[in-house]
């Protein structure tokens, strides 16, 4: 089988490693010639470091103009505000019946995909894989947890995952959806007083901005009809402990002078509330303050 990823960020690198390591072919999808001549001089090669050893994932590259066979199988590992612009972008090079697996945080874009390209084979997926960047090709595994995958449209008729360390599910929904929640309680705090996920309730105000947080987003989930087993707060405090030496995405982001995803993260929350009647205004402090943090580089 030949899987398509798009780029080759942190997860999308990950990924091609466990499809190398089953002896599937691997074809980035870069987004300029450039990116590819880059890539071809590297060796046309993935590195990942895990504990000082570093492994190489042989791969193809070319920009979406130079695909000329129908791609089947399909990864979006692209951040959350990219991934419309991706299904759109390569939309002319799918095969009649491909598998779309679209791999990112925040929530309502996979919704919007789920609404546009129903004719795919379309999954959704959630990690809590923990991987970063050093260089353009170089990925260190920082922490290697689990992914779940699933339709929203038709659960019921899937049987098999397609990909083999991803646990299928039939509430891919909710798993996005408690994902979420917990990063609207974590990521904004660690990016504004930068520091790790373990130093979240470092300070009486940061413990009291996670505790707002978590209150405004379980009001909302309680317009929404949305149940949970685990208060958010001790969901959070275990992510927290668990993840305790961890830069969040949004911390590296802000820290890189990159966009965040914040728009879908604490943004998703202020703009459901809206339409629930809920106040929320600690999310809403949260997004403009990140914003404000990156003007520059939207
Ligand atoms: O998902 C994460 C992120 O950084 O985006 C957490 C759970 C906060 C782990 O770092």
């Amino acid at each position: 089988m030949t899987w398509h990823i798009i780029g080759a960020g942190a997860i999308g690198s990950l990924w091609a490693d466990r499809f190398h390591q089953q002896g599937e072919e691997i074809r980035l999808i870069l987004r300029t010639e450039a990116q590819v001549q880059h890539f071809k001089d590297q060796g046309s090669r993935l590195l990942i470091e895990e504990r000082s050893n570093v492994s190489t994932v042989p791969c193809f590259a070319s920009t979406t103009a130079e695909i000329n066979t129908p791609i089947t199988h399909l990864l979006i590992p692209t951040k959350a505000f990219d991934a419309m612009d991706a299904v759109k972008s390569i939309q002319s090079k799918l095969a009649p019946n491909a598998t779309i697996i679209v791999m990112i945080n925040g929530y309502g874009v996979q919704q919007q995909i789920e609404k546009h390209f129903s004719q795919y084979n379309l999954l959704f997926a959630s990690t809590t894989d923990g991987a970063y960047k050093t260089a353009p090709f170089k990925t260190v595994k920082a922490a290697i947890d689990k992914t779940l995958i699933g339709s929203l449209s038709r659960s019921q008729s899937i049987k098999t995952s397609p990909l083999m360390d991803a646990k299928l599910t039939d509430a891919i929904d909710d798993v996005i959806w408690k994902k979420v929640a917990i990063n609207c309680c974590i990521n904004p705090i660690t990016a504004i007083n930068n520091c790790l996920n373990g130093a979240i309730f470092a300070t009486n105000e940061r413990s009291n901005t996670v505790f707002q947080l978590a209150e405004e987003i379980e009001s909302l989930e309680h317009a929404m009809g949305i149940k949970r087993q685990k208060p958010l707060l001790q969901e959070v405090e275990q992510v927290a402990e668990l993840t305790a030496s961890n830069r969040s995405s949004m911390l590296q982001d802000v820290s890189n002078g990159r966009r965040t995803e914040v728009e879908h993260i604490n943004g998703a929350i202020v703009d459901l509330a809206k339409n629930h009647g809920v106040e929320v205004p600690y999310n809403l402090k949260m997004l403009n303050t990140i914003q404000n943090l990156t003007l520059a580089a939207r």
